[in-house]
């Protein structure tokens, strides 16, 4: 009995023991982080749903119409104004079963829709708080019925949950226009315990969910702290669950990346845009409206096309990505008419070609003239999958650089997979193809392989730029160290006997360089060229009586480009160092016209750097070099001149009609990295 007893009081002990150790779910070993990933990577394409108080007013508020989801925060919508919309928050309509239906169909395996949105409103019945779907006239907890319905057909469920709240009274800080919500008495702390009770309702009351996608963590209140204490949270609850990077703060922007090594989530979410490459070793996935909003807007007929959005969602597989496309449902619960067709044709794409898509790899090729590529592998080796956006005119598709020995080649919309005829040609393999596509967006050729694919990318030709005024040097740059470049100056294919590439070139006269990559004789690569071309550099001068910095002259006036200044008469006439006049300014409508000359230390090829918001334009030696006019934000232009040392005139116009201003030259030679174009350099008649 008392060793009966002994055992007891050991076993609990243990056991209080193992309760006092909570797991950490930021240390994971590879392996089981690769096995919680797995049916993600695999999945590829998903649905983003924005429904919330906000598919009430559809976009419209006073008269504007390009509102969304952030309308009570754009448009200024008092608390009590907005909290109106609960009362006729009710999508008669809804149908859960359509929903994933239509998600299914498009070929989508996880749907991810707003729990929460910024506005702080939850679609689902929680007793934390009264802003929520129960409290609307139709009561039902539509993220149940969806959960239901996700389970039943192998949908992912999963939960888009906004960190930034507008409408809890702890959430700080309040908006900047908020002067009637008081901040007396919040507390933050205790928001964070809202926000961990909510979440566990929502993975505690709707069975397995896939992903915990967290927004608007870039506040200055929210912090990495908090981030791994909810990440601890939402995994002890669901310890398979996938969580993404804005659960803690440190994101790129709209790019979506984090690259924090101590805790980053689970993956990276691009938004509004597809990474320009894949990142190895980095899981992602880019978010997109089909339209221009999140939240539905009636106003919005703005769709992408079908063709668009497969060749996007092919596009981001072969960079190895997720692709969360996003639907605005309306407020009775139907998802927009636009919407439906783009779904119903994606799903017909996917029917066909979803093996090319699902379970991929990145494409082991950098470009592809043609379109895309994405890979698997299997026994034996690897099938890759050439995804023609561009029919080959002479019906021969050339696949560039690929050393691996075809085993087979056949269309994946043809049922009896007819072998198409392979043949190599130098470096590429190249295949026939019927004369028409069988899918004008996109149609699949697969590649069967021995082994790993071996691509060999064309070697890259690098100089300052394509034209000089005595010489210029010139690399050839390649990614890997297995083969050697050589080239030829005479514009002939570069072969087994043209010379070897050991050091940059330094070219006297105008030539056209090509490069090829070789191994064992053998070309592998396809063949890079270059023409390089000898310009006369424009004349420089001397002159005495010049004095430091740029004439300016100031004009007042509302313009969409530069205005003709003949008839004008300048507000304020000065001389500038560096456009701060422009630059620093917060006024509005006006425009400044600078003139004078540019000092050039040294003769050479200068490319000059025009960055303005709005319009601008730049004119050396009285000719336009940068022409950026127009209305636009903060963006670079960029132009090439040829120039003697000495004095060059200069002028740059510059306007802005309203938001932000911004004016800046830069410039680059071969001697001068890119830099602002130091002030020193400027000159004026006196
Ligand atoms: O839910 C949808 C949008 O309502 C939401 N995210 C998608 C998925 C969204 N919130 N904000 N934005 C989109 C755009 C705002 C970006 C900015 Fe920023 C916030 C600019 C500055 C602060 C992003 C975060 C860039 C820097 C920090």
């Amino acid at each position: 009995m008392k060793r009966i007893s002994v055992v007891l009081l050991g076993l609990i002990w243990i056991m209080l023991g193992c309760k006092q150790q909570p797991v950490n779910y930021l240390e994971e070993t590879p392996e089981a982080h690769n096995a919680r990933m797995e049916w993600w990577r695999e999945a590829r394409f998903g649905m983003f749903i924005h429904w919330g108080l906000y598919s009430v007013p559809a976009g419209e508020w006073k008269g504007q119409t390009h509102y969304a989801e952030w309308i009570r925060n754009n448009a200024h919508i008092p608390l009590d104004t907005y909290n109106l919309f609960v009362k006729q928050f009710n999508p008669v309509n809804f149908n859960a079963e359509r929903w994933v239906d239509m998600a299914k169909d498009a070929g989508m395996k996880y749907i991810v829709i707003t729990s929460k949105h910024h506005d702080g409103f939850c679609l689902f019945d929680s007793k934390y708080t009264d802003f929520d779907i129960a409290s609307t006239p139709y009561k039902r907890d539509v993220l149940k019925e969806l959960a239901d319905a996700c389970h039943k057909n192998d949908i992912k469920m999963c939960w888009y949950h906004s960190i930034m709240d507008w409408h809890h009274p702890d959430y700080l800080p309040r908006r900047s226009w908020e002067k009637d919500r008081s901040t007396e008495g919040a507390d933050f702390n205790r928001y964070v315990t809202y926000l961990k009770n909510e979440l566990t309702e929502l993975l505690t009351h709707y069975g397995e969910i896939g992903v915990l996608w967290f927004d608007g963590e870039w506040e200055s209140t929210w912090n990495s702290e908090y981030g791994k204490e909810i990440y601890q949270h939402v995994r002890s609850l669901q310890p398979k669950i996938i969580v993404n990077n804005r659960v803690t703060v440190g994101r790129s922007g709209m790019a979506g990346t984090t690259k924090e090594k101590e805790f980053g989530g689970d993956f990276g979410t691009p938004e509004q845009q597809i990474p320009a490459t894949g990142i190895p070793g980095y899981d992602w996935e880019t978010c997109m409206t089909m339209n221009n909003h999140w939240g539905y807007n009636k106003f919005d007929k703005n769709f992408k096309s079908s063709k668009q959005l497969i060749r996007m969602l092919t596009d981001i597989a072969s960079k190895g990505g997720n692709f969360l496309l996003n639907i605005g449902p309306k407020a009775d619960g139907t998802f927009p008419h636009e919407a439906i067709v783009r779904l119903k044709d994606m799903g017909k794409w996917m029917k066909v070609n979803g093996e090319s898509i699902y379970g991929t790899k990145a494409s082991p090729f950098k470009i592809l003239p043609w379109g895309r590529c994405t890979q698997k592998t299997m026994t034996g080796g690897t099938r890759l999958y050439l995804h023609v956006f561009y029919w080959p005119e002479s019906n021969e598709l050339v696949v560039p650089g690929l050393g691996s020995k075809p085993i087979r080649a056949y269309l994946l919309a043809d049922p009896d997979q007819q072998e198409l005829k392979i043949a190599r040609h130098r470096d590429a393999l190249s295949i026939s193809l019927p004369a028409q596509p069988l899918d004008p967006w996109n149609t699949v050729v697969v590649l069967d392989i021995e082994g790993e694919p071996v691509v060999y990318d064309a070697p890259v030709i690098s100089a300052f730029a394509p034209v000089f005024i005595n010489e210029i040097k010139v690399e050839i740059i390649k990614g890997e160290s297995v083969s050697t470049i050589r080239y030829t100056l005479d514009g002939s294919e570069p072969s087994v006997q043209s010379p070897k590439y050991e050091q940059p070139l330094t070219l006297k006269d105008e030539t056209e360089v090509h490069a090829t990559c070789f191994v064992d004789g053998e070309p592998v690569s396809s063949t890079a060229s270059m023409h390089f071309r000898k310009v006369k550099p424009m004349t420089g001068r001397s002159l005495d009586e010049v004095k430091p910095g740029l004439m300016y002259h100031w004009y007042d006036g509302k313009w969409d480009s530069l205005p003709a200044y003949s008839g004008l008469t300048p507000k304020i006439t000065g001389v500038s160092e560096n456009f701060s006049e422009a630059d620093n300014s917060k006024d509005d409508n006006f425009s400044i016209d600078y003139q004078g000359f540019i000092q050039i230390p040294t003769t050479g090829v200068y490319r000059f750097y025009l960055t303005s918001d709005d319009g601008s334009r730049l004119y050396l030696n009285e000719k336009v070099l940068i022409d950026h006019d127009g209305l636009h934000g903060a963006t670079t232009k960029s132009g090439l001149v040829a120039l003697e040392q000495g004095l060059h005139s200069l002028r740059i116009s510059y306007f802005e009609k309203s938001g932000n201003n911004s004016l800046k030259l830069e410039w680059a030679s071969q001697d001068i990295s890119k830099e602002l174009v130091p002030s020193k350099q400027f000159y004026h008649y006196h």
